[in-house]
């Protein structure tokens, strides 16, 4: 887990996140899709989407950036204590998007290199490594969930 001050790392930067959550979850998603394609396979509603100019015109897709977002924010918040936060977002994943593990591992270093790019002042190396974890043990739960659900992921 992490320890109070790497908690207090994460929160203090996520409160930049939000200070523009739909910049940053439009900007985590276009780098989510650019830099591994085959994860809008996922997405029947971005079907219709085909360059990036699209993409960064989609109102859906800034819509769908909030949405992760915001829930992201509130497992974090929770500080490692996200049981019931994850469940059902575990079951949706599992047993209706079929997202797999290795596709949440993609838009954490999505998520990762947006902070990075919109953030590089206040994202040194302690914060960063912070983060990674606090990602990490989101990854590790969710997946723990996905084999409850009977999805290998
Ligand atoms: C939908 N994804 C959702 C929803 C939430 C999240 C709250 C709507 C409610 C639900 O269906 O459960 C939350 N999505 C997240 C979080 C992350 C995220 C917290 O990406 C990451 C930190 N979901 C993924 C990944 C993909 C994905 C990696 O985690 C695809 C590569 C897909 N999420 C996905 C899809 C939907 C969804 C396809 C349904 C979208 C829709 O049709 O509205």
């Amino acid at each position: 887990g992490l320890n109070d001050q790497e908690w207090q790392q994460v929160l203090t930067m996520w409160g930049k996140v939000e200070s523009d959550l739909a910049g940053h979850g439009h900007a985590v998603l276009m780098r989510l899709f650019q830099d591994h394609p085959e994860t809008m396979d996922r997405f029947d509603k971005f079907r219709g989407l085909k360059t990036p100019d699209q993409m960064r015109g989609s109102e859906d897709m800034k819509k769908h950036g909030v949405t992760v977002l915001t829930q992201l924010g509130k497992i974090l918040k929770q500080k490692g204590h996200h049981e019931s936060e994850l469940k059902p977002l575990a079951q949706t994943h599992a047993t209706k998007h079929r997202v797999p593990v290795k596709y949440l591992e993609f838009i954490c270093e999505a998520i990762m290199k947006v902070i990075a790019e919109k953030h590089s002042a206040d994202f040194g190396a302690n914060c960063q490594a912070a983060m990674k974890k606090a990602l990490e043990l989101f990854r590790h739960d969710m997946a723990s969930r996905y084999k409850e659900f009977g999805f290998q992921g």
